[in-house]
């Protein structure tokens, strides 16, 4: 493992996961987007001032636990379509979540309420934002990366953009004064697959998860 801080309360986690239980969350992950409701989908955006009909950037999305919506950019109970509930959190990935936060970056209390799951192909990127749809806005956010690095855009502590590779089966967390940091994401390096990544991520794609608290405790 490679602990990397690109700024302050922002830690990236190289080689955290290894082979094997990249595998297992990866195969697990598919099946659970293989729902033909609840799993993945490519959802309609919200209209910004530059387009009417924005296309969702990545190819892939799927909610675990609320489902945050890129139509209205809220979190729901129910998948607004359907009205049907998203698959739960499962325990093994709340307990993760807790163990990389005591870990690298103590954050006693979390509470993981939704977990977005980007599926990136070679050709998907996605514009700087903030994560600014929590009600909750002081609770960490911590990311899991599978298949390939991607290219991470940042902001730093002086509103400059940077950026810094992360990989595959790596994690990161972002909070405190980095929470509400612009951040993006460019295309994905070729050549760069993690181990025990296919076959679900055969093409060169990359998976993420970002495991949030959403609502205060
Ligand atoms: O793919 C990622 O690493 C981050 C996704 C992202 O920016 C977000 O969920 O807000």
């Amino acid at each position: 493992m490679r602990v990397l801080t690109p700024r302050p309360d922002f830690v990236i986690v190289e080689d955290y996961f290894d082979a094997s239980q990249a595998a297992q969350w990866l195969a697990f992950l598919e099946e659970l987007g293989r729902d033909p409701v609840r799993g993945f989908h490519h959802p309609p955006v919200k209209p910004n001032r530059f387009h009417r009909a924005p296309r969702y950037p990545v190819k892939k999305y799927m909610c675990l636990g609320l489902y945050w919506n890129p139509l209205d950019y809220l979190y729901h109970e129910r998948l607004p379509q359907t009205g049907v509930a998203p698959h739960e959190i499962p325990a093994e990935l709340e307990i993760l979540g807790q163990k990389i936060l005591a870990d690298f970056y103590p954050w006693p209390g979390f509470r993981p309420q939704s977990v977005l799951v980007n599926f990136y192909t070679t050709d998907s990127s996605m514009g700087l934002h903030v994560d600014r749809e929590e009600e909750e806005k002081a609770a960490p956010v911590i990311g899991l990366n599978f298949g390939s690095t991607c290219r991470f855009f940042y902001e730093d502590g002086d509103g400059v953009i940077r950026d810094v590779k992360v990989p595959g089966n790596s994690v990161y967390v972002f909070g405190g004064s980095a929470r509400m940091m612009r951040h993006g994401l460019g295309s994905i390096y070729a050549k760069t697959l993690a181990p025990g990544s296919g076959p679900f991520l055969k093409n060169k794609e990359r998976l993420n998860l970002t495991i949030r608290q959403v609502r205060p405790a």
